[in-house]
């Protein structure tokens, strides 16, 4: 079976704003990485489809009122109860391909500026979760959202939150933990564009850490 590096698969993380072009970006990637000969799942948080996706689905419809808390421990635990099935996938030499995972989790709840919840109170139950080995994030300046034109209906399409969400992302690259790691993608190119830098970033990205693993003999 043909794989990206080592005996598993690569958990690889698409992350970005509302509008940046996420979703026909991580089904352009899957595609490539597929006629590449890898072997391909796809995941996406939040996941609706569970009793708790569903929950976390009525709150961004706005039918269901919550603590900012209480729906930030729902997002995560809609990523925990895949933790396991991620970690097992991964070993059976499948790529995942995520469009958004606890930065997303850090970032729109931080935002909401409630005293009580930090970005570091917002880390915290995601903690443990498996790390991704690349993730990209879609970066959009605000001119080019505007172009694209009016958001959705949920929750959090606003543009004052949208910028506040911006801000967030980009301060998690100069930030102590993990999250420093993301590879920056101007999504304000052409579909083919951002999706040949996206390929680059998780190209350069994977031979880095497939030279640092036999290095340190681990696969
Ligand atoms: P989609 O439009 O991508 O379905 O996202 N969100 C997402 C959070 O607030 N916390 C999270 O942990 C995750 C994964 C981002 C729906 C909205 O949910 C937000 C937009």
């Amino acid at each position: 079976e043909p794989k990206i590096s080592g005996q598993r698969g690569a958990f690889i993380v698409i992350e970005g704003l509302d509008r940046a072009g996420k979703t026909t970006q991580v089904k352009r990637l899957c595609d490539k990485l597929y006629s590449q000969g890898h072997n391909i799942k796809t995941l996406r948080f939040p996941d609706r489809t569970s009793p708790i996706g569903k929950m976390i689905d009525s709150y961004l419809q706005s039918k269901a009122e919550m603590d900012d808390h209480v729906i930030h421990l729902l997002f995560s635990a809609n990523r925990w109860e895949k933790a396991k099935w991620i970690v097992e996938t991964l070993r059976q030499g499948y790529t995942i391909v995520c469009d958004r995972y606890y930065y997303s989790g850090m970032v729109y709840s931080a935002a909401k500026y409630n005293p009580t919840l930090s970005l570091d109170w917002a880390r915290a139950p995601d903690v443990g979760l498996p790390r991704p080995d690349v993730v990209v994030f879609l970066n959009l300046e605000p001119e080019e959202a505007e172009k694209r034109g009016g958001y959705g209906d949920e929750k959090y399409e606003k543009k004052e939150m949208q910028q506040r969400v911006r801000e967030l992302f980009l301060g998690l690259l100069k930030s102590p933990g993990s999250e420093s790691d993301m590879q920056v993608v101007n999504a304000g190119e052409s579909v083919e564009i951002v999706g040949d830098r996206i390929l680059e970033k998780i190209e350069a990205k994977l031979k880095e850490l497939a030279a640092e693993s036999s290095r340190a003999g681990i696969v």
